[in-house]
């Protein structure tokens, strides 16, 4: 992998002394373990926030001129940013409005989740209750679209922060993510990695009812409790529910009050394996909702899980490595942020004039009520409600479809 990344920056060095620059195409495959950003990638992003830009800019002519102010303009515009652009100092003011989310009262009661004892765990229980509808159904990119607002939004308004939701940029770190200013473990990282404790990796063992065998998946570098950084002895409250061998299940299905440290095994084989340089290029390149979502999500139960498991469960550990719990580490949401991400740039992507892709929900076996369409369901339309639970308010699918549309007015940088 290092012979690799050596050779990528000899044929680059051999292409500048030349003089000549060669505009790549679509074609060129791109080093998958490289931590420079490809320039086909590089192009794409570009020519997708112009297009926003563009669209966000149009819509509030239109609207000026029909005598109407519109929500969302060019100047509001919020760009959320990949958490190592950021300064240690908004990094640190990321870490702390996260802190003290995990130190204001819960509004879940008692009587519905005993285990939840701070705002933060508000959103892990609304998750737990509602994972099995909404991974792999219709509503699994507008749910978590809305639920990372949302959780934004208590960030910024109950705890003061004044910044945007930061995303993980999979492929930049994925030879060495635990050395990555998300988990270096310095006071403006997420929290270090586990401590090393030689394991096997996790399996994946399918929920009751949904068929499958189990599935090995490589180590990580960690497998311990997260000693170093911000979130060195964390308590996590609620979980685990199910899905990974060697972690007893939480009481009353993971509601119930479970205290206990936060573990994680972050490493390089996962992130490289299924969240390159490669994965990103393609799935950017998926014509349909339903191809996108293929690659995002991969095929449930067999070792193609996409970058979206694959980065699940490359944090791993607990709460990480549960489907369930995994909003219980605070990497899930800079996880996600990247998640949404993919999806709006994807979305901006789609040919002018074309509303397909923030209206199209598509007819896949994702594209239903239930889980992968097991049992067979009907498909999701857009006005179906995104339940928060006690977490944050609900909406529907339709407010969400757009990042400049509705309550939105963000993209990224
Ligand atoms: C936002 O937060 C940063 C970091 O804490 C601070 O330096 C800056 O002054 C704040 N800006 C506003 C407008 O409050
Ligand atoms: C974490 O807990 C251990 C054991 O209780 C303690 O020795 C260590 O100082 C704690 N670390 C932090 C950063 O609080
Ligand atoms: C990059 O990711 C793709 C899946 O998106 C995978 O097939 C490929 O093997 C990965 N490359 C490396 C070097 O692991
Ligand atoms: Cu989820």
């Amino acid at each position: 992998m290092k012979a690799a990344s050596i050779l990528g920056s000899v044929l680059l060095a051999a292409v500048s002394v030349q003089g000549h620059v060669v505009p790549q195409s679509r074609d060129t495959p791109v080093e998958d373990l490289a931590s420079e950003e490809p320039s086909q990638i590089t192009s794409l992003l570009e020519e997708a926030k112009a297009k926003v830009i563009n669209q966000v800019a149009f819509n509030e002519r239109k609207m000026r001129k029909r005598g109407l102010t519109p929500s969302c303009t060019v100047d509001k515009l919020r760009f959320r940013r990949e958490y190592g652009s950021l300064s240690t100092s908004e990094r640190l003011a990321y870490v702390n409005a996260v802190k003290c989310l995990q130190t204001l009262p819960p509004l879940t009661p008692a009587s519905v989740a005993p285990g939840a004892r701070s705002r933060f765990d508000d959103f892990i229980v609304t998750h737990i209750q509602q994972t099995l509808n909404i991974h792999f159904s219709g509503n699994f990119q507008p749910w978590h679209r809305w639920y990372v607002y949302q959780y934004e939004k208590a960030l910024r308004v109950e705890c003061g922060y004044n910044g945007s939701q930061p995303y993980w940029d999979w492929p930049k770190y994925s030879s060495a993510p635990q050395d990555s200013p998300l988990f270096n473990g310095d006071p403006y990282s997420l929290g270090g990695n586990g401590e090393y404790i030689p394991h096997d990796g996790p399996v994946i063992v399918p929920p009751p009812g949904v068929g499958g065998g189990n599935i090995q998946l490589p180590a990580g570098l960690g497998g311990g409790y997260v000693t170093t950084g911000p979130f060195a002895n964390m308590t996590i409250n609620l979980g685990p529910v199910g899905g990974l061998e060697g972690v007893p299940a939480g009481p009353l299905g993971g509601l119930g009050y479970n205290p206990r440290g936060l573990k994680r095994d972050i490493g390089p084989a996962m992130n490289q394996r299924y969240a390159n340089w490669t994965t990103v290029l393609t799935l950017l390149s998926q014509p349909n909702i339903d191809a996108f979502r293929h690659v995002s999500e991969g095929v449930p139960y067999t070792p193609e899980i996409g970058p979206h498991g694959g980065m699940h469960y490359n944090i791993g550990g607990d709460p990480g490595g549960d489907l369930f719990t995994s909003p219980g580490d605070p990497a899930f949401w800079v996880h996600h942020g990247q998640m949404d991400r993919m999806w709006a740039v994807w979305q901006a992507l789609g040919s002018s004039f074309s509303t397909t892709r923030y209206t199209d929900l598509g007819s896949g076996p994702y594209a239903h009520q239930s889980w992968a369409n097991e049992p067979p369901s009907p498909l999701t339309p857009l006005t179906e409600v995104l339940d928060m639970g006690y977490a944050a308010p609900s909406t529907t699918i339709a407010n969400v479809m757009s990042t400049t549309g509705g309550e939105f007015c963000y993209f990224y940088l």
